[in-house]
């Protein structure tokens, strides 16, 4: 997978995506990832690639030819365009994964005010990462990238993101490791037991109860199999729920 960002400020990226996991994956060439600097395709001798908005009123407005410069130089057949925007579809695990099987994204990054609207044509879709505004697109398409590459076949050891949270969409259960014991709390006695079966199923009940109190929305137009209507049976009748 290529995936191309397109910013006004590509030093931004250069830490998110040269730590850790995004930096492994690049490494083991399952992904590359490049930042292309909007301004580079403004001309003149000013670069300018921002301009007062027509109508008047606060800020500043990216400009469509200089943005429709940049992004005709990385489009090919085979790419599609998102944009980073508080407008767009607000972005789920579900999304994720199939945006995870496109051979190129090209990521557009607005800033200020947002980008002449006459940009839109060249976009195949606008994607928020939840409602609320930030200075920048820069931030979300971090987001985007990272929860992306992750679940790229060989990005992660495990085949951990197929049965994981908000995949099967429950919220996870809990995890400890040592100490056994921390200001006096200890760890659930069964998982030392080594009975993987048992332990297997305290896990889905506690996914269960985890997702019944703090994401109940969840559990709404869900399909549920014997063992989660028997888990979810004893939770209630266990009623230990506050
Ligand atoms: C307005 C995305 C602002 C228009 C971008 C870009 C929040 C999100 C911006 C535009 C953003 C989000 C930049 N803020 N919720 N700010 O995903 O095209």
């Amino acid at each position: 997978m290529i995936i191309d960002i397109l910013t006004l400020f590509p030093e931004m990226f250069v830490s998110p995506l040269t730590e850790s996991i995004l930096k492994r994956a690049q490494e083991k060439e399952l992904v590359t990832i490049r930042t292309i600097n909007i301004r580079d395709f403004a001309p003149g001798k000013h670069r300018q690639a921002d301009d007062y908005p027509y109508g008047g009123g606060a800020g500043m407005v990216m400009k469509a030819d200089v943005v429709g410069a940049a992004l005709e130089k990385v489009k090919t057949e085979d790419s599609w365009v998102i944009m980073m925007s508080p407008q767009g579809k607000p972005l789920q695990q579900k999304r994720v994964f199939e945006l995870a099987k496109i051979s190129h994204l090209i990521i557009l990054c607005g800033h200020y005010e947002g980008i002449d609207a006459r940009i839109m044509d060249e976009i195949d879709e606008e994607i928020s990462i939840g409602d609320y505004v930030l200075t920048g697109g820069e931030l979300p398409a971090m987001v985007l990238v990272d929860a992306v590459v992750r679940v790229l076949p060989g990005v992660l050891d495990e085949q951990s993101p197929l049965e994981e949270s908000f995949s099967n969409r429950l919220l996870e259960y809990p995890q400890y490791t040592r100490p056994a014991e921390y200001k006096g709390k200890k760890v659930p006695e069964i998982l030392l037991s080594g009975h993987h079966e048992n332990i297997r199923r305290w896990r889905k009940k506690q996914s269960l109860l985890n997702t019944l109190l703090k994401r109940p929305d969840l559990l709404l137009n869900r399909d549920y199999d014997l063992e989660e209507r028997q888990l979810l049976e004893e939770i209630i009748f266990e009623g230990d729920l506050d």
